[in-house]
């Protein structure tokens, strides 16, 4: 489904559980920084900040308690702006961890939509565990606290598990499907025009689609999203670059780039209460 004409939802996605302050300095991690910077993307027209927490390390960390004061440090700097934790969290968490950021009440948060092998990366040749059975009992939790699911989905395999949540009403119209490319991390497909333009013809009905492609197909591949009518991701967690050899400046400079494409093709960023009232999100303050 194409978002509502003229505009467009950009989610800038901060952190991630792979990129370290070793790859770019700028990576926010504590959550002092993962506020400025959540307020620097809303400024530049981000709706959504998608967060991964960090222990004082730097390491991905799953714990209530870092969750809640990330929203925290977020909402008493930019208390308009969206906030999507993860539950994907990194391969150093269990599965408990890694759902942990629910008890925090974000507005939303993301939900990984199937088992994939992980091709690169920390856990190579391992699986990236999502099972069918804890899927809906997190979907299920998620409906019932009123955090809107983001369907992070790296192959169409995985749009079986979005129907069966469809199928289940676990989930609620309008649907947010994640279509993820070239995550080799977590076993995604490549980052094509050709795969995005197949996982966007195969979306489930009512499914609004953002694209997240990471690297070099970060640029490519969310003005493609955008011209195809889909919310689009940018951000540190899928790519450090603003151009090749030139490590980006933040996340902020990220976004005034998608934002300054986005208008030349004639797309306004919807406000974090415009994205509210497109994707169905309950304000939680
Ligand atoms: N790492 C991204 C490509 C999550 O955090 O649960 C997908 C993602 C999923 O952001
Ligand atoms: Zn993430």
């Amino acid at each position: 489904m194409r978002l509502p004409d003229g505009k467009v939802i950009v989610t800038a996605a901060l952190n991630g559980a792979f990129v370290t302050k070793d790859v770019n300095p700028t990576v926010p991690e504590q959550p002092d920084e993962i506020a400025r910077a959540a307020r620097e993307c809303h400024d530049a027209g981000a709706a959504i900040v998608h967060v991964h927490a960090r222990d004082e390390q730097g390491r991905p960390c799953g714990t209530r308690a870092k969750f809640d004061e990330i929203l925290a440090a977020v909402r008493s700097e930019c208390p308009d702006v969206i906030v999507n934790l993860s539950t994907g969290g990194g391969t150093n968490l269990t599965l408990e961890e890694r759902v942990s950021c629910l008890d925090a009440d974000p507005e939303m948060a993301s939900l990984n939509m199937g088992t994939l092998m992980r091709q690169s990366g920390p856990g190579a040749g391992e699986p990236f565990v999502n099972m069918t059975v804890d899927i809906e009992a997190w979907a299920a939790k998620m409906k019932a606290m009123r955090i809107k699911p983001e369907m992070e989905c790296y192959s169409q395999s995985m749009y079986r598990d979005v129907r069966n949540l469809i199928d289940k009403e676990l989930v609620d119209p309008p649907y947010y499907v994640n279509i993820v490319l070239g995550m080799k991390h977590q076993g995604a497909v490549d980052a094509s025009y050709e795969q995005l333009a197949s996982m966007a013809q195969f979306l489930p009905e009512r499914a609004y689609f953002n694209v997240t492609a990471v690297a070099a197909a970060q640029l490519p591949l969310t003005t493609m999203g955008m011209i195809m009518g889909g919310a689009v991701r940018v951000g540190m967690e899928d790519n450090v670059y603003y151009r090749r050899g030139e490590p980006a400046d933040g996340n902020a400079q990220l976004v005034e780039r998608t934002v300054r494409v986005a208008r030349e093709l004639e797309l306004e960023p919807a406000t974090p209460a415009e994205a509210r009232a497109i994707l169905g999100i309950a304000r939680k303050r």
